[in-house]
């Protein structure tokens, strides 16, 4: 066992990139070789009604350019593996996209899923769950496919293939389904490595439109000549945790059973790695989904509208500041109106609401300050009155989001927890960090930001034998804590949880 490099392709909602990975059995180093920004498009569709996509061409340009940057910074290229968001997929015919990936926002399943909009026959929300562990997102791929069915459009494919998947297919002329991400279309039986037939019969899919499983840490194959080229030689592809929440998983440095972690970017996610699921209905009313893990793991966790809120909202008031504007504009590179804004949300004093961050009126993009002081007014709550105070109560209202998830979590698992791992680009966020730490009563330990793509770069490195293939994910884990010692935040001794 010598070491080497691994490239991790690592695509957020809000950004992509390209990271290097030097790894080796006491070694873990990265180094950035590409970012780029990953902005929805909103197009004109039927009836007048937009359809928000994915710039999935734009995101393949950027990521052979990245590609082909971390083949020039490196001789000993070992391997290559992408994750993504969740859940979105192309539909194609003998190899071409019959339509552009819609994005999980797009509102043509908004207030859908089993029991309104989007119909699955005669299986409830409780069937769902209970068959699948997969909490009810009106966004799971199960109901985004009964829309394409409905729309004729699924007629026309004869292959779906979630989005890592998708750029897999590109790079190696491989089709394959890896198993983190196909949890969360919310079609594979709980706890096993299969589909449900019966759900996949409900929602008009046939068997055979996805590939075949393949689970982290296989090969998926090598790359097709024209890319093998421009990196400069033919390099395997290996399948990791291509649902970015699993790979942050991996890179969480949890410590025990006592230990929760918190992926903070667009979205936070917030709960436990078990071994089994649990598809009570309690947990099931509590909002916890079941996804697959690395190594047959379970994430039990909560989606929480995360830092979106945030991101949108700035949005927002960029468009105000320029007297109009596009409003599918995304930006990546914001953080020195983010910092300053959340140096003034720091100053605040004046008491802010604390809002219901998991309101439905919050998932589309828009105007997110006035539907957050539409929410509270409709609530009986003052409105943030300013940009500051607007940042204070997003902060707020999703550290107290965190502290009823925490709770929920111990309660449902029967775990006592102490401490939360807080990983990803929000991990930097100190104010919001403190508040995480008063409302939970825990230990914040906060890093590595890069979690995701750590874990990524760690299961190829695994599969390559750069650190030894027998390595459990505890050891990884170790790796991660030595190469990036985590930040700690105590709660204030008021907070401090019994
Ligand atoms: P995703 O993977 O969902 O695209 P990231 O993990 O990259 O998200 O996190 C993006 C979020 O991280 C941004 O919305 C922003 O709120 C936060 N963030 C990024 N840089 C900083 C920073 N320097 N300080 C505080 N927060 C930051
Ligand atoms: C985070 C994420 C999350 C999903 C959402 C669609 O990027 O993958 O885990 O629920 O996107």
């Amino acid at each position: 066992v010598t070491g080497g490099s691994v490239a991790a392709v690592d695509l957020g909602a809000t950004s992509g990139r390209v990271i290097l990975g030097q790894v080796g059995p006491s070694t873990l180093r990265l180094q950035h070789v590409a970012r780029f920004p990953n902005r929805p498009v909103a197009v004109p569709e039927a009836g007048g009604v937009e359809g928000l996509h994915w710039d999935i061409l734009g995101l393949w340009q950027a990521i052979g350019d990245g590609l082909a940057a971390a083949g020039r910074a490196t001789g000993d290229l070992a391997s290559i593996g992408v994750d993504s968001w969740a859940v979105d997929y192309g539909l194609l015919r003998q190899g071409r996209l019959v339509g552009l990936p819609y994005h999980y926002r797009d509102e043509r399943t908004a207030g859908g899923g089993a029991g309104a909009g989007v119909s699955l026959s005669s299986l409830t929300e409780t069937d769902l769950y209970a068959r699948t562990g997969i909490a009810n997102l009106p966004f799971n791929t199960v109901f985004q496919l009964a829309a394409d069915r409905a729309a004729g459009t699924l007629d026309l494919a004869d292959r779906a293939l979630l989005v890592p998947d998708l750029i897999g297919r590109w790079l190696t002329g491989v089709d394959a389904t890896e198993l983190t991400n196909a949890s969360t279309t919310g079609m594979l039986a709980a706890g096993e490595e299969a589909w449900d037939a019966e759900i996949l019969a409900a929602a008009g899919v046939r068997a055979g439109l996805f590939a075949p499983f393949v689970p982290p840490g296989e090969a998926v194959g090598g790359l097709l000549r024209p890319l093998a080229s421009r990196v400069g030689r033919d390099v395997p592809v290996t399948a990791v945790g291509s649902h970015d929440t699993a790979s942050a998983v991996v890179g969480a440095p949890l410590l025990d059973d006592e230990s929760a972690y918190l992926s903070s970017g667009t979205w936070s996610l917030l709960g436990l790695e078990l071994d089994r699921p649990i598809v009570s209905e309690e947990a099931r009313l509590a909002g916890f989904t079941n996804e697959g893990g690395v190594d047959s793991r379970v994430r039990f966790l909560k989606n929480i509208s995360g830092l979106w809120l945030l991101s949108e909202s700035i949005r927002a008031w960029d468009a105000q500041d320029a007297g109009g504007g596009d409003a599918t504009r995304t930006d990546a590179t914001r953080s020195s109106d983010l910092a300053s804004l959340l140096a003034a949300a720091a100053d605040v004093t004046a008491e802010v609401p604390v809002f219901d961050a998991a309101d439905d009126s919050f998932t589309a993009p828009g105007d997110m300050p006035a539907r957050i002081a539409a929410w509270c007014t409709s609530h009986g709550l003052r409105a943030p009155e300013s940009r500051p105070e607007f940042v204070r109560s997003i902060l707020e209202s999703l550290a107290a989001a965190y502290a009823a998830a925490l709770d929920e979590a111990s309660r449902l698992s029967g775990r006592r927890i102490r401490t939360l791992h807080v990983v990803g680009g929000g991990s930097q966020n100190d104010l919001l960090c403190r508040l995480t730490a008063d409302r939970t009563g825990c230990t914040v330990l906060v890093g590595p930001v890069e979690a995701t793509a750590i874990g990524n770069v760690l299961v190829q490195a695994r599969a390559a034998g750069l650190v030894p293939r027998s390595s459990s994910l505890e050891s990884l884990r170790a790796l991660v804590r030595s190469a990036y010692p985590p930040r700690r935040y105590e709660p204030s001794p008021a907070a401090a949880r019994a």
